[in-house]
């Protein structure tokens, strides 16, 4: 997967992608990430990217032509590239658009700051907007850094060779179960038996209980478009069950 990322802070994003398991996917070539400072691609000498707005109103705007360079360089480069605006207005990011997003060879992400972009930016070079959630950024940066994240775990070999993003939360939109490791007993809190019993089977339900159990507590959204199996049905009854007495 190869990531331009359109910003005027490209700086920003030297460290969260050089540690962990991103800097290391970056190393072996699983995925190339590429800045493109938006500043380079003005034409005056002081260099200006924003604007105020037109009808007046707070804050500035960014320019519509650095911006329109920018991603034309890019497109000038690969035209299939896959061009993401992140904002506020934007579809709601979830697993499902991380899945499908890492299926895509070529992404740019186009990093907004200020109130935003001009409008005709999204009508003549975005392929599609997303929002990371509902509340304002200073800017898309942190959004973009979310997103590579997240879509970089489904690039195979990035969680390492026995890992896949497939079993993670959210895989049928179900909540993970609960994880526990060494010690069994830590302030008087112990582990559930049942996980040191190596009766896998009894494992499996009990963690598929508590995946039931904590979805339906907290996001209960989320069962809604679960696809649940009857076993599964029955242990939401014993649960609900349990709840009331
Ligand atoms: C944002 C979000 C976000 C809005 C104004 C950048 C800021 C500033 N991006 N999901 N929430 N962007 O708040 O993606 O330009």
């Amino acid at each position: 997967m190869r990531v331009d990322i359109l910003t005027l802070f490209p700086d920003m994003f030297s460290s969260p992608l050089r540690e962990s398991i991103l800097g290391k996917a970056v190393e072996r070539g699983l995925i190339q990430i590429r800045t493109i400072n938006i500043r380079d691609f003005t034409s005056d000498k002081h260099k200006v990217v924003d604007d105020t707005p037109y009808g007046g109103g707070q804050g500035m705007v960014m320019k519509v032509e650095p911006v329109a360079r920018a991603i034309e360089s890019v497109k000038s480069q690969n035209s299939d590239v896959w061009t993401v605006y992140l904002t506020p207005q934007g579809g709601p990011f979830n697993q499902d658009l991380a899945r499908r997003l890492s299926t895509h060879p070529h992404l740019a992400l186009l990093c907004g700051r200020y109130e935003g972009i001009d409008d005709r930016v999204r009508d003549l070079f975005v392929d599609e907007e997303i929002s990371i959630g509902d509340y304002v950024l200073t800017g898309g940066e942190l959004a973009a850094m979310v997103v590579i994240d997240a879509a970089s775990r489904f690039i195979p070999g990035v969680l390492g060779s026995d890992r896949s993003a497939e079993e993670d939360s959210f895989f049928n939109s179900l909540l993970e179960y609960p994880q526990y490791t060494r010690p069994f007993e830590f302030r008087g809190c112990c582990v559930p038996e049942v996980l040191l019993s190596g009766n896998h089977s009894a494992i499996s339900s009990w963690r598929r209980k508590e995946a039931l159990r904590r979805t339906w507590m907290r996001r209960p959204d989320l069962l809604v478009k679960a696809n649940l199996s009857e076993e599964d049905k029955k242990l939401l009854e014993e649960i609900r069950g349990s709840k009331d007495d």
